[in-house]
């Protein structure tokens, strides 16, 4: 069964690690977003990319999900006591990352070429593209005026009410090389627990002018919000500041025009009846990824849900 899934952060990534446990290379390939992506100390880094990259490699930080696993910070460490901004965490063996990616695109490579250079290096096997290799910037309006994605979420920690989102070069951006055809010949598209505002919504909204994702069989997503909160990060708070209680079914809801199916944690399960009001299928499941054992049995749920309508 082809799998084309896409992904924002952590949650995300962990499922497409799952994923890649069951689904040999040829089928699988994971779409992430770049609107998170930022120039930062003259490095252009890639946050989710990253993630996603690090995870599939066994690499990543077991503790926040993001960067390097076994790090060491000396060189922040130092930028911080000559004055330099140290806000954004970047561990040495995560700026060999930044460094060498950032020499390769200004020589002339896309970020596609990169990734793949760089997922052959950490024995990655299954295929991590860039939603774009043109940039596309998320930016979030806030009460306190419009900030960059990294500003917002992480020099600001999420403080500022939000009242919307805007993906800056969305609407010129083409998808990246092979992401068509990752999307017309999968047998299904799985949307990965990740925020829906500012980890899918970037990635559909780039892809969507070039090809329409709708209509096209089995898409299914699996719910980040579980019992009314997010696993990690701000989707909770970012629906509640839209004034949109948060829940599973406001995420089925958010997709409604798009899903054939739903995946959402048992402790929701009276949900049920409201997500399958929405003219979609349901499966009730644990979606909590604690061990690689639960990325493992998600995965397993998600393609099994699939399996039944192909
Ligand atoms: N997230 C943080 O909350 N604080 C950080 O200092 C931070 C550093 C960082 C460095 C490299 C990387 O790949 C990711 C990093 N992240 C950090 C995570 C990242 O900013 C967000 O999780 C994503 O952009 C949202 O998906």
């Amino acid at each position: 069964m082809r799998i084309t899934a896409l992904a924002g952060g952590v949650g995300g990534a962990k499922l497409a690690h799952g994923l890649a446990q069951l689904l040999p290379p040829e089928d699988l390939t994971v779409i992430v977003n770049t609107g998170d992506d930022f120039e930062h100390l003259g490095l252009y880094i890639c946050p989710d990319l990253d993630t996603v990259c690090y995870t599939l490699a066994g690499l990543a930080n077991p503790q926040t999900g993001w960067g390097r696993a076994d790090e060491t910070w000396n060189a922040m460490a130092n930028l911080a006591r000559l004055g330099g901004p140290d806000w954004f965490n970047l561990g040495d063996s995560d700026l060999a990352t930044h460094i060498e990616r950032t020499r390769r695109l200004k020589e002339g490579q896309t970020l596609s070429q990169v990734t793949r250079d760089f997922c052959a290096a950490w024995g990655v096997r299954h295929t991590v593209l860039p939603m774009s290799d043109q940039p596309v910037r998320t930016i979030v309006e806030t009460e306190e005026g419009e900030l960059p994605f990294q500003e917002y979420f992480v020099h600001r920690r999420c403080e500022p009410r939000v009242k919307g989102f805007r993906f800056e070069g969305a609407e010129v951006a083409e998808p990246a090389p092979g992401v068509r055809e990752a999307v017309e010949s999968a047998d299904a598209i799985v949307i990965c627990p990740s925020n829906p505002w500012v980890s899918i919504d970037p990635i559909l909204a780039t892809l969507t002018p070039a090809l329409s994702l709708k209509g096209r069989g089995n898409i299914v997503a699996v719910s980040p919000i579980i019992g009314g909160q997010t696993v990690k990060g701000p989707a909770a708070k970012l629906f509640a500041e839209l004034g949109i209680e948060p829940s599973a079914l406001a995420v089925a809801k958010h997709y409604r025009n798009l899903l054939t199916g739903f995946v959402m944690d048992a402790v929701d399960a009276e949900l049920l009846d409201g997500v399958r009001g929405l003219n979609m299928r349901v499966c009730v499941t644990n979606t909590l990824m604690r061990s690689l054992d639960d990325r493992m049995q998600l995965a397993g749920e998600v393609l099994r849900f699939i399996g039944e309508t192909i």
